[in-house]
């Protein structure tokens, strides 16, 4: 199989950040023309002539995570989740009883003051199993024993009026958590 993980990063770049680095006209969904976004693409000094409809498609299938999506009609993609501006991508959704979420541990302090924040991007990013939230942790953390897994409760939250959001991928999302709802585990919890 062909490595994609380096033109996937780009297109996550684009589509969940800056799209206007390639003036991509990306609609409310955060969707862009799959035909443009080849021909942007193709046009930049690292990738030139690079992209066809079939490594896009590829890319799309392969990708571990499933961060990138086609519309029904494969004319427009965008990505599931992640961005650092509002596209309406995620659905409001019940979630299961508990949602996890991984970080470092030296987070661990300001987020049991302020609660979790989206920081940079628009949702806090939850995941369903603590195997998920580990790796979502060591990205900040480099190892394992630098991760805390925190357990969400989220039933409480959702009769205290809190909103919670699916991605296409199975991503959840909610725009905070205060501390109250928080509980620190340990990483094998
Ligand atoms: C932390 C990847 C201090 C938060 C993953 C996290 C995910 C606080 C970091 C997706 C805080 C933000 C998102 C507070 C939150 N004080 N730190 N009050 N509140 N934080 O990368 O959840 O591979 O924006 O704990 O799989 O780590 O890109 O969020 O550590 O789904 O597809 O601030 O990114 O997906 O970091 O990861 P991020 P995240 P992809």
């Amino acid at each position: 199989m062909a490595n994609y993980v380096k033109i996937s990063t780009y297109m996550s770049y684009l589509l969940r950040h800056h799209p206007e680095t390639l003036e991509l006209s990306m609609d409310k969904y955060g969707y862009v023309f799959v035909n443009e976004l080849i021909e942007k693409i193709n046009n930049t000094e690292e990738w030139k002539n690079y992209l066809t409809i079939e490594k896009l498609n590829d890319i799309v299938e392969t990708n571990d995570k499933k961060r990138f999506a086609f519309n029904e009609d494969h004319t427009k993609i965008r990505a599931s989740q992640g961005h650092s501006f509002y596209v309406d991508t995620l659905k409001e959704e019940i979630p299961p009883n508990i949602l996890y979420h991984g970080t470092a541990k030296r987070f661990l302090d300001s987020i049991l003051e302020n609660g979790l924040k989206p920081m940079s991007r628009e949702y806090v990013h939850l995941s369903k199993d603590t195997k998920t939230a580990l790796n979502v942790g060591i990205r900040h953390a480099k190892t394992k024993e630098n991760v805390v897994l925190l357990e969400i409760d989220t039933i409480k939250m959702l009769n205290d009026g809190f909103k919670f959001y699916v991605s296409e991928n199975g991503v959840w999302g909610i725009k905070e958590v205060p501390r109250k709802y928080i509980k620190v585990i340990s990483i094998n919890g």
